[in-house]
Protein backbone atom coordinates (compact mmCIF):
# COMPACT_ATOMS: atom_id res chain seq x y z
CA UNK A 1 0.00 0.00 0.00
CA UNK A 2 1.28 3.17 -0.98
CA UNK A 3 0.93 6.97 0.13
CA UNK A 4 -1.22 8.50 -2.87
CA UNK A 5 -1.21 12.33 -1.11
CA UNK A 6 -0.81 13.56 1.81
CA UNK A 7 -2.78 17.10 2.45
CA UNK A 8 -3.06 19.67 5.28
CA UNK A 9 -6.23 21.68 6.57
CA UNK A 10 -5.80 24.47 8.85
CA UNK A 11 -9.49 25.18 10.72
CA UNK A 12 -10.91 27.63 13.56
CA UNK A 13 -13.88 25.38 15.23
CA UNK A 14 -13.33 27.80 18.47
CA UNK A 15 -9.84 27.33 18.24
CA UNK A 16 -6.89 26.71 15.45
CA UNK A 17 -6.14 23.16 14.19
CA UNK A 18 -3.44 21.86 11.72
CA UNK A 19 -4.24 18.36 10.45
CA UNK A 20 -2.58 16.23 8.01
CA UNK A 21 -5.07 13.70 5.60
CA UNK A 22 -2.76 11.24 4.22
CA UNK A 23 -4.38 8.98 1.73
CA UNK A 24 -3.41 5.81 -0.09
CA UNK A 25 -3.64 4.08 -3.20
CA UNK A 26 -6.39 1.55 -1.84
CA UNK A 27 -8.27 4.42 -0.56
CA UNK A 28 -7.93 4.41 3.28
CA UNK A 29 -7.16 7.74 4.82
CA UNK A 30 -5.26 7.90 7.90
CA UNK A 31 -5.20 11.42 9.88
CA UNK A 32 -2.95 13.28 12.21
CA UNK A 33 -2.56 16.67 14.44
CA UNK A 34 0.37 19.35 13.97
CA UNK A 35 -1.15 21.96 15.93
CA UNK A 36 1.06 24.45 17.41
CA UNK A 37 -0.49 26.85 19.68
CA UNK A 38 0.42 30.02 18.04
CA UNK A 39 2.88 29.27 15.57
CA UNK A 40 0.56 26.81 13.61
CA UNK A 41 1.34 28.01 9.95
CA UNK A 42 4.86 27.51 10.29
CA UNK A 43 3.93 23.62 10.85
CA UNK A 44 1.74 23.49 8.28
CA UNK A 45 3.98 25.10 5.52
CA UNK A 46 6.62 22.24 6.87
CA UNK A 47 4.29 19.87 5.91
CA UNK A 48 2.92 21.15 2.78
CA UNK A 49 6.14 22.13 1.42
CA UNK A 50 8.85 19.98 2.63
CA UNK A 51 7.27 16.60 3.71
CA UNK A 52 3.83 16.03 1.56
CA UNK A 53 6.03 15.69 -1.63
CA UNK A 54 8.69 13.70 0.12
CA UNK A 55 5.73 10.99 1.53
CA UNK A 56 3.60 10.47 -2.01
CA UNK A 57 5.06 7.20 -3.01
CA UNK A 58 6.15 5.71 -0.11
CA UNK A 59 5.38 3.05 1.35
CA UNK A 60 2.68 3.18 3.96
CA UNK A 61 3.00 0.42 5.99
CA UNK A 62 6.93 1.89 6.88
CA UNK A 63 5.95 3.68 9.91
CA UNK A 64 9.41 3.72 11.66
CA UNK A 65 10.92 4.00 8.68
CA UNK A 66 9.04 7.31 7.86
CA UNK A 67 10.08 8.51 11.43
CA UNK A 68 13.80 8.10 11.00
CA UNK A 69 12.87 9.76 7.12
CA UNK A 70 11.81 12.65 8.11
CA UNK A 71 14.09 13.14 11.38
CA UNK A 72 17.07 12.15 10.34
CA UNK A 73 17.01 12.60 6.57
CA UNK A 74 16.04 16.66 7.27
CA UNK A 75 19.30 17.00 9.32
CA UNK A 76 18.08 19.86 11.25
CA UNK A 77 16.62 17.50 14.16
CA UNK A 78 14.01 18.14 16.87
CA UNK A 79 12.36 21.32 17.64
CA UNK A 80 8.60 22.01 17.75
CA UNK A 81 7.91 22.95 14.22
CA UNK A 82 10.01 19.83 13.00
CA UNK A 83 8.55 17.36 15.97
CA UNK A 84 4.96 18.70 15.48
CA UNK A 85 5.05 18.05 11.51
CA UNK A 86 6.54 14.13 11.90
CA UNK A 87 3.91 13.57 14.72
CA UNK A 88 1.20 13.98 12.76
CA UNK A 89 2.51 12.00 9.71
CA UNK A 90 3.59 9.21 11.84
CA UNK A 91 0.11 9.21 13.46
CA UNK A 92 -1.68 9.28 9.88
CA UNK A 93 0.41 6.42 9.23
CA UNK A 94 -0.82 4.48 12.72
CA UNK A 95 -4.38 5.45 11.91
CA UNK A 96 -3.74 3.90 8.97
CA UNK A 97 -1.88 0.82 9.55
CA UNK A 98 -4.67 -0.22 12.39
CA UNK A 99 -7.54 0.39 9.99
CA UNK A 100 -5.51 -1.94 7.66
CA UNK A 101 -5.68 -4.59 10.68
CA UNK A 102 -8.69 -3.59 11.38
CA UNK A 103 -8.44 -3.29 14.78
CA UNK A 104 -8.39 -0.01 16.90
CA UNK A 105 -4.80 1.60 17.40
CA UNK A 106 -4.58 0.19 20.89
CA UNK A 107 -4.48 -3.24 19.85
CA UNK A 108 -1.06 -2.71 17.73
CA UNK A 109 0.28 -0.72 20.64
CA UNK A 110 0.30 -4.11 22.66
CA UNK A 111 -3.36 -4.15 23.89
CA UNK A 112 -5.35 -3.35 27.11
CA UNK A 113 -3.24 -2.65 30.33
CA UNK A 114 -6.12 -1.14 31.69
CA UNK A 115 -9.79 -1.12 31.81
CA UNK A 116 -10.58 2.92 31.38
CA UNK A 117 -8.44 5.88 31.42
CA UNK A 118 -8.82 8.52 34.68
CA UNK A 119 -8.65 11.89 33.26
CA UNK A 120 -8.51 15.28 35.51
CA UNK A 121 -10.25 18.43 34.41
CA UNK A 122 -9.79 21.92 34.96
CA UNK A 123 -10.86 24.51 37.45
CA UNK A 124 -10.28 28.24 37.25
CA UNK A 125 -11.68 31.51 38.83
CA UNK A 126 -11.02 34.78 39.24
CA UNK A 127 -11.39 34.11 43.37
CA UNK A 128 -11.92 31.25 45.64
CA UNK A 129 -15.68 31.39 45.34
CA UNK A 130 -15.51 30.94 41.72
CA UNK A 131 -12.65 28.35 41.87
CA UNK A 132 -14.93 26.38 44.23
CA UNK A 133 -18.10 26.68 41.28
CA UNK A 134 -15.97 25.72 38.76
CA UNK A 135 -14.68 22.61 40.88
CA UNK A 136 -17.56 21.33 41.56
CA UNK A 137 -18.68 21.59 38.38
CA UNK A 138 -16.22 19.60 37.54
CA UNK A 139 -17.13 16.81 39.96
CA UNK A 140 -20.27 16.79 39.04
CA UNK A 141 -18.73 15.89 35.08
CA UNK A 142 -17.27 12.96 37.43
CA UNK A 143 -13.57 13.79 38.11
CA UNK A 144 -11.93 12.60 40.81
CA UNK A 145 -8.81 14.59 40.23
CA UNK A 146 -8.92 18.58 39.42
CA UNK A 147 -6.34 21.11 38.48
CA UNK A 148 -6.76 24.10 40.06
CA UNK A 149 -5.54 27.76 38.89
CA UNK A 150 -6.98 30.87 40.84
CA UNK A 151 -6.53 34.51 40.21
CA UNK A 152 -3.87 36.27 42.44
CA UNK A 153 -5.06 39.66 44.07
CA UNK A 154 -3.19 42.46 42.46
CA UNK A 155 -2.14 40.43 39.46
CA UNK A 156 -4.99 41.11 37.21
CA UNK A 157 -6.14 37.68 35.01
CA UNK A 158 -3.11 35.27 34.80
CA UNK A 159 -2.48 31.81 33.80
CA UNK A 160 -5.23 30.10 33.99
CA UNK A 161 -7.71 32.86 34.31
CA UNK A 162 -9.13 34.35 31.33
CA UNK A 163 -8.53 37.75 30.25
CA UNK A 164 -11.50 38.45 28.47
CA UNK A 165 -13.94 39.95 31.18
CA UNK A 166 -16.78 37.69 31.34
CA UNK A 167 -15.50 34.64 30.05
CA UNK A 168 -15.30 32.36 32.58
CA UNK A 169 -13.97 29.40 30.18
CA UNK A 170 -10.11 30.01 30.11
CA UNK A 171 -9.47 29.55 26.69
CA UNK A 172 -5.32 30.67 26.90
CA UNK A 173 -4.89 31.81 23.13
CA UNK A 174 -6.94 35.21 21.89
CA UNK A 175 -7.47 35.88 18.60
CA UNK A 176 -6.14 38.87 17.36
CA UNK A 177 -2.30 40.08 15.59
CA UNK A 178 -1.44 40.72 19.10
CA UNK A 179 -0.84 38.80 22.29
CA UNK A 180 -2.70 39.67 25.34
CA UNK A 181 -0.30 40.70 28.17
CA UNK A 182 -0.31 39.90 31.43
CA UNK A 183 1.06 40.76 34.86
CA UNK A 184 3.31 38.28 37.19
CA UNK A 185 4.43 38.71 40.64
CA UNK A 186 5.92 35.96 42.40
CA UNK A 187 5.90 37.39 46.17
CA UNK A 188 1.74 37.55 45.44
CA UNK A 189 1.29 34.52 44.18
CA UNK A 190 3.78 32.61 46.76
CA UNK A 191 1.63 34.40 49.45
CA UNK A 192 -1.72 33.48 47.91
CA UNK A 193 -1.38 29.50 46.83
CA UNK A 194 -1.15 27.93 50.27
CA UNK A 195 -4.84 29.52 51.50
CA UNK A 196 -6.35 28.44 48.11
CA UNK A 197 -5.47 24.80 48.45
CA UNK A 198 -6.19 24.72 52.01
CA UNK A 199 -9.51 26.53 51.34
CA UNK A 200 -9.78 24.28 48.45
CA UNK A 201 -9.23 20.70 50.71
CA UNK A 202 -11.10 21.80 53.34
CA UNK A 203 -14.30 22.24 50.80
CA UNK A 204 -13.98 19.32 48.99
CA UNK A 205 -11.99 16.82 51.21
CA UNK A 206 -9.15 14.54 50.97
CA UNK A 207 -10.90 12.37 48.42
CA UNK A 208 -10.09 14.76 45.45
CA UNK A 209 -7.10 14.99 43.66
CA UNK A 210 -5.74 18.90 43.25
CA UNK A 211 -3.46 19.49 40.88
CA UNK A 212 -1.45 22.72 39.91
CA UNK A 213 0.37 24.14 36.91
CA UNK A 214 3.01 26.86 37.70
CA UNK A 215 3.72 27.23 34.06
CA UNK A 216 7.63 27.99 34.36
CA UNK A 217 7.35 31.02 36.67
CA UNK A 218 9.41 30.23 39.80
CA UNK A 219 12.75 30.50 40.50
CA UNK A 220 14.38 26.84 41.57
CA UNK A 221 14.14 28.43 45.52
CA UNK A 222 10.57 30.07 44.99
CA UNK A 223 9.41 26.26 43.50
CA UNK A 224 10.84 24.73 46.24
CA UNK A 225 9.03 27.24 49.02
CA UNK A 226 5.77 26.59 47.02
CA UNK A 227 6.68 22.39 46.97
CA UNK A 228 6.83 22.96 51.12
CA UNK A 229 3.75 25.17 51.52
CA UNK A 230 1.57 23.10 49.74
CA UNK A 231 3.13 19.13 51.22
CA UNK A 232 -0.07 19.73 54.06
CA UNK A 233 -2.34 19.56 51.48
CA UNK A 234 -0.93 16.63 49.57
CA UNK A 235 -1.33 18.11 46.02
CA UNK A 236 -1.07 15.06 43.09
CA UNK A 237 1.42 17.12 41.64
CA UNK A 238 2.73 20.58 40.86
CA UNK A 239 3.22 21.14 36.88
CA UNK A 240 6.13 23.18 34.88
CA UNK A 241 7.62 24.68 38.63
CA UNK A 242 10.78 26.31 36.90
CA UNK A 243 11.85 26.97 33.25
CA UNK A 244 11.82 23.85 31.28
CA UNK A 245 15.00 24.45 29.82
CA UNK A 246 16.90 24.55 33.53
CA UNK A 247 16.41 20.92 34.29
CA UNK A 248 19.24 20.98 37.44
CA UNK A 249 16.79 23.39 38.67
CA UNK A 250 14.48 20.24 39.56
CA UNK A 251 17.30 19.18 41.91
CA UNK A 252 16.88 22.62 44.46
CA UNK A 253 13.02 21.74 44.16
CA UNK A 254 13.89 17.83 44.96
CA UNK A 255 15.68 18.45 47.79
CA UNK A 256 13.25 20.90 49.91
CA UNK A 257 9.95 18.89 49.21
CA UNK A 258 8.02 15.87 48.14
CA UNK A 259 5.28 17.12 46.00
CA UNK A 260 5.07 15.25 43.12
CA UNK A 261 6.86 17.06 40.17
CA UNK A 262 5.55 17.00 36.10
CA UNK A 263 7.10 18.70 33.09
CA UNK A 264 6.88 18.21 29.69
CA UNK A 265 4.65 19.51 27.87
CA UNK A 266 6.84 21.92 26.05
CA UNK A 267 9.25 19.07 24.98
CA UNK A 268 9.71 17.64 21.93
CA UNK A 269 11.98 14.71 21.93
CA UNK A 270 13.15 12.19 23.94
CA UNK A 271 16.81 13.78 23.97
CA UNK A 272 14.76 16.06 26.23
CA UNK A 273 14.40 14.29 29.23
CA UNK A 274 18.04 12.95 29.30
CA UNK A 275 18.93 14.81 32.59
CA UNK A 276 15.06 15.12 34.47
CA UNK A 277 14.68 10.82 34.07
CA UNK A 278 17.91 9.35 34.81
CA UNK A 279 18.10 11.60 37.55
CA UNK A 280 14.43 11.31 38.99
CA UNK A 281 13.63 14.62 39.17
CA UNK A 282 9.89 14.42 38.19
CA UNK A 283 7.20 12.12 38.46
CA UNK A 284 4.94 12.35 35.43
CA UNK A 285 6.02 13.00 31.94
CA UNK A 286 3.75 15.71 30.64
CA UNK A 287 4.92 15.30 26.49
CA UNK A 288 2.15 15.49 24.15
CA UNK A 289 1.91 13.00 21.19
CA UNK A 290 1.41 15.92 18.69
CA UNK A 291 4.96 18.01 19.79
CA UNK A 292 6.85 15.07 20.50
CA UNK A 293 7.08 13.16 17.07
CA UNK A 294 3.89 10.88 17.46
CA UNK A 295 2.83 7.76 18.66
CA UNK A 296 6.40 6.32 17.36
CA UNK A 297 8.14 9.69 19.54
CA UNK A 298 5.64 9.63 22.57
CA UNK A 299 6.39 5.96 23.61
CA UNK A 300 9.90 5.78 22.90
CA UNK A 301 9.68 8.96 25.97
CA UNK A 302 7.40 6.56 28.38
CA UNK A 303 9.17 3.57 28.07
CA UNK A 304 12.40 5.56 28.84
CA UNK A 305 10.26 7.61 31.54
CA UNK A 306 9.33 4.37 33.40
CA UNK A 307 12.66 2.85 33.81
CA UNK A 308 12.86 5.60 36.25
CA UNK A 309 9.51 5.68 37.71
CA UNK A 310 8.14 8.58 35.84
CA UNK A 311 4.67 8.11 34.85
CA UNK A 312 2.67 9.28 31.76
CA UNK A 313 0.51 12.07 32.04
CA UNK A 314 -0.07 13.55 28.49
CA UNK A 315 -0.35 16.94 27.80
CA UNK A 316 -4.28 16.87 26.58
CA UNK A 317 -5.04 20.58 26.60
CA UNK A 318 -7.94 22.13 23.42
CA UNK A 319 -4.92 23.15 22.02
CA UNK A 320 -4.62 19.87 21.11
CA UNK A 321 -6.82 18.45 18.40
CA UNK A 322 -8.96 15.67 19.14
CA UNK A 323 -6.98 13.43 16.71
CA UNK A 324 -4.04 14.30 19.30
CA UNK A 325 -6.04 13.41 21.81
CA UNK A 326 -7.43 10.16 20.34
CA UNK A 327 -3.87 9.63 19.76
CA UNK A 328 -2.56 9.60 23.35
CA UNK A 329 -5.58 7.53 24.54
CA UNK A 330 -4.67 4.33 22.46
CA UNK A 331 -1.42 4.58 24.00
CA UNK A 332 -2.54 5.59 27.70
CA UNK A 333 -4.63 2.69 27.31
CA UNK A 334 -1.71 0.09 26.23
CA UNK A 335 1.12 1.84 28.03
CA UNK A 336 1.60 -0.26 31.64
CA UNK A 337 3.32 2.41 33.44
CA UNK A 338 0.22 5.04 32.81
CA UNK A 339 -0.58 7.91 35.59
CA UNK A 340 -3.22 10.26 34.25
CA UNK A 341 -4.75 12.10 30.79
CA UNK A 342 -5.38 15.56 30.73
CA UNK A 343 -8.68 16.59 29.43
CA UNK A 344 -9.39 20.49 29.24
CA UNK A 345 -13.00 19.52 27.09
CA UNK A 346 -13.36 20.74 23.50
CA UNK A 347 -16.50 22.57 23.01
CA UNK A 348 -19.33 22.27 20.38
CA UNK A 349 -17.76 23.44 17.44
CA UNK A 350 -14.65 21.17 17.52
CA UNK A 351 -17.49 17.95 17.09
CA UNK A 352 -18.89 19.73 14.04
CA UNK A 353 -15.34 18.85 12.25
CA UNK A 354 -13.79 15.76 14.06
CA UNK A 355 -16.55 13.23 14.87
CA UNK A 356 -14.77 10.75 17.15
CA UNK A 357 -14.84 7.07 18.54
CA UNK A 358 -13.73 8.02 22.18
CA UNK A 359 -16.02 8.96 25.11
CA UNK A 360 -15.45 10.40 28.72
CA UNK A 361 -18.18 9.56 31.43
CA UNK A 362 -17.86 8.97 35.21
CA UNK A 363 -13.65 10.48 35.02
CA UNK A 364 -12.55 8.17 33.10
CA UNK A 365 -11.96 7.64 29.06
CA UNK A 366 -12.54 4.76 26.77
CA UNK A 367 -10.71 5.10 23.58
CA UNK A 368 -13.61 3.44 21.34
CA UNK A 369 -13.46 0.19 19.40
CA UNK A 370 -13.75 1.96 15.45
CA UNK A 371 -10.62 0.81 13.82
CA UNK A 372 -7.43 3.04 13.69
CA UNK A 373 -7.84 6.30 15.81
CA UNK A 374 -11.58 6.23 15.12
CA UNK A 375 -11.69 10.02 14.14
CA UNK A 376 -13.25 11.31 11.52
CA UNK A 377 -12.47 14.39 9.94
CA UNK A 378 -14.84 16.78 8.20
CA UNK A 379 -13.27 18.75 4.98
CA UNK A 380 -16.71 19.99 4.36
CA UNK A 381 -17.37 21.41 7.99
CA UNK A 382 -13.88 22.68 8.52
CA UNK A 383 -14.31 24.90 5.48
CA UNK A 384 -16.76 26.83 7.72
CA UNK A 385 -14.37 27.51 10.51
CA UNK A 386 -11.24 29.19 8.00
CA UNK A 387 -7.77 30.25 10.40
CA UNK A 388 -8.03 33.04 12.70
CA UNK A 389 -4.61 34.44 13.92
CA UNK A 390 -4.11 33.72 17.96
CA UNK A 391 -1.65 33.51 20.15
CA UNK A 392 -0.88 32.66 23.95
CA UNK A 393 -0.15 35.62 26.12
CA UNK A 394 2.78 37.03 26.96
CA UNK A 395 3.57 37.88 30.87
CA UNK A 396 5.75 40.79 32.45
CA UNK A 397 6.67 41.32 35.86
CA UNK A 398 5.13 45.10 37.62
CA UNK A 399 8.34 46.77 36.28
CA UNK A 400 7.64 45.51 32.75
CA UNK A 401 10.31 43.05 32.33
CA UNK A 402 8.99 40.17 30.33
CA UNK A 403 8.70 36.84 31.94
CA UNK A 404 8.17 33.30 31.28
CA UNK A 405 4.63 32.25 30.50
O1 LIG B 1 -0.46 25.94 24.12
C1 LIG B 1 -0.13 26.03 25.47
C2 LIG B 1 -1.20 25.40 26.33
O2 LIG B 1 -1.45 24.11 25.89
C3 LIG B 1 -0.78 25.36 27.77
O3 LIG B 1 -0.78 26.67 28.25
C4 LIG B 1 -1.73 24.51 28.58
O4 LIG B 1 -0.16 24.39 30.38
C5 LIG B 1 -1.10 23.91 29.78
C6 LIG B 1 -1.66 22.65 30.28
O5 LIG B 1 -1.10 22.11 31.23
O6 LIG B 1 -2.64 22.18 29.72
MG1 LIG C 1 0.75 22.90 31.67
Amino acid sequence: MRIQSAEVVVCSPGRNFVTLIVTTDEGLVGIGDATLNGRELAVASYLTDHVAPLLEGRDAAAVEDTWQYLYRGAYWRRGPVTMAAIAAVDVALWDIKAQAAGMPLYQLLGGRSRDSIRAYGHAHGRDIEELSDSVQARIEQGFGAVRIQVGIPGNGPGYGISSVEGAHDYEPASVGLRPVEEVWDAGSYLRHIPAVFEEVRSRFGAELDLLHDVHHRLSPIEAARLGRSLEPFHPFWLEDVTVAENQRALRTVREHTVVPLAMGETYNSIVDYLQLLPEQLIDYVRSAVTHSGGVTGLKRILEFGAIYGAKSATHGPTDISPVGLAAALHIDTAHHDFGIQEYMQHTGPVFDVFDVGYAFADGVFQPGERPGLGVRFDREAAARYPYRQAYLPVNRLRDGTLHDW
